[in-house]
């Protein structure tokens, strides 16, 4: 059995493969990294991830990072967990990864915009980052909002790693005074992936280490 580490940091995005390790049921050690105090960016951590973020992997001493393809190591590997839907062939496993995609590269980053606009313009200008950010995400979030009216899960009745995406989007979001008033699917998702064993006992690790 391979010896799994998962670098992360309580509420970031790596919150996301800790959801996956405990829905697989994995055996794994958690080292915390603590972002506010610049631990991603000593030389220590470099040698881990030299991309200086959370989430990293490391299986057997060999280091994935980018969450898609951390979710997709620990589908393929915990096939028990079906973490996503099995396809038989044609685009249908390129479009999860796109999906996944969809997630780390256009929400993610407004995400970051909206909660921390500071990284990314003077102090004079933060407001306006926060605004665009918003409207940005508003109008990405509409297709999940829409996706969810039908259905429980992303997937339709078969819960994914999509659902664990869109779940820390959501609750980064509330964190920095996102309302979801105008969003009802999304907020009964929210509801609904705050019940399962999984979310429940990864939150608990994260508070935990937060202690
Ligand atoms: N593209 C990466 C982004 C990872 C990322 O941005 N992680 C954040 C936490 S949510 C981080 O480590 N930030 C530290 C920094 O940018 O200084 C992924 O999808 O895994």
């Amino acid at each position: 059995m391979s010896s799994i580490t998962l670098f992360a940091m309580p509420g970031s995005c790596s919150r996301v493969s800790l959801i996956l390790l405990e829905e697989a049921k994995a055996e794994y050690d958690v080292h915390w990294v603590n972002l506010m105090k610049g631990e991603h960016k000593t030389a220590n951590f470099k040698q881990i991830n030299p991309k200086s973020k959370v989430p990293a992997l490391s299986i057997d001493g060999e280091v994935l990072t980018e969450n898609p393809m951390i979710i997709k190591y620990i589908s393929e590997h915990f096939p028990d967990a079906n973490l996503l839907p099995n396809v038989d062939s044609g685009l249908a496993e390129y479009q999860q990864i796109s999906d996944l995609c969809f997630c780390s590269s256009t929400i993610h980053p407004l995400v970051t915009r909206f909660c921390i606009p500071g990284f990314f313009a003077d102090e004079s200008c933060t407001t306006s980052v926060k605004q665009k950010a918003l409207a940005a995400l508003l109008e990405n979030l509409a297709w999940v909002e829409q996706k969810l009216a039908n259905s429980a899960w992303w997937y339709g009745d078969q819960w994914s790693a999509m659902d664990a995406y869109i779940f820390w989007i959501i609750s980064r979001l509330q964190r920095c005074d996102f309302s979801l008033s105008t969003l009802p699917n999304l907020a009964r998702h929210t509801e609904a992936m705050l019940k399962r064993d999984a979310v429940v006992s990864a939150l608990e690790k994260e508070k935990l280490a937060n202690q």
